[in-house]
């Protein structure tokens, strides 16, 4: 039977550096773009600038699907094919998709770097084709004790998303 590993790693991405963007809109006047680098088998680096943000932290994932029929609610939910509980980027109990909170300053700004190993660009575990959300409210990390907290990090709305296209 095959089946495929939850880090399998591919002998055809050694050393090819991958792209990918995802341009983020809401009707609510949320706007920004996130950019995604992977070198070979090597983390991935997230560097974005988003605006029109309310002050303070914003749960920001990668949900599972890139279907934007229904805005973001058609996006699914966090990105897990490894079957974990939600929780912080450094956890070892997380989501894949689980990438923290993005830290919006008073001018409703933020710009930011991350740097992950759970989110190729390539394999089975690709996140490309999938969504980037950025929620209302900020994530918990699976620490709130809400009831949500092990699935969404109690994040609030889903307030602007977009979806992970290759990039040149
Ligand atoms: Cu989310
Ligand atoms: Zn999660």
């Amino acid at each position: 039977m095959l089946r495929f590993r939850c880090y399998g790693k591919s002998s055809e991405s050694q050393g090819k550096m991958v792209k990918a963007v995802v341009v983020l809109k809401s009707s609510e006047g949320v706007c920004g773009t996130v950019y995604f680098t992977q070198e070979g088998d090597g983390p991935t680096t997230v560097t974005g600038s988003l605006s029109g943000l309310k002050p303070g932290l914003h749960g920001f994932h990668v949900h599972a699907l890139g279907d934007t029929t229904n805005g973001c609610m058609s996006t699914g939910p966090h990105f897990n094919p490894c079957g974990k509980e939600h929780g912080a980027p450094e956890d070892e109990n997380r989501h894949a998709g689980d990438l923290g909170n993005v830290n919006v300053g008073d001018d409703g700004t933020v710009s930011f770097t991350i740097i992950d190993k759970q989110i190729p660009l390539s394999g089975p575990n690709s996140v490309i084709g999938r969504a980037v959300v950025v929620h209302g409210d900020p994530d918990d990390l699976g620490k709130g004790g809400h009831e949500l907290s092990k699935t969404t990090g109690n994040a609030g709305g889903r307030i602007a998303c977009g979806v992970i296209g290759l990039q040149g």
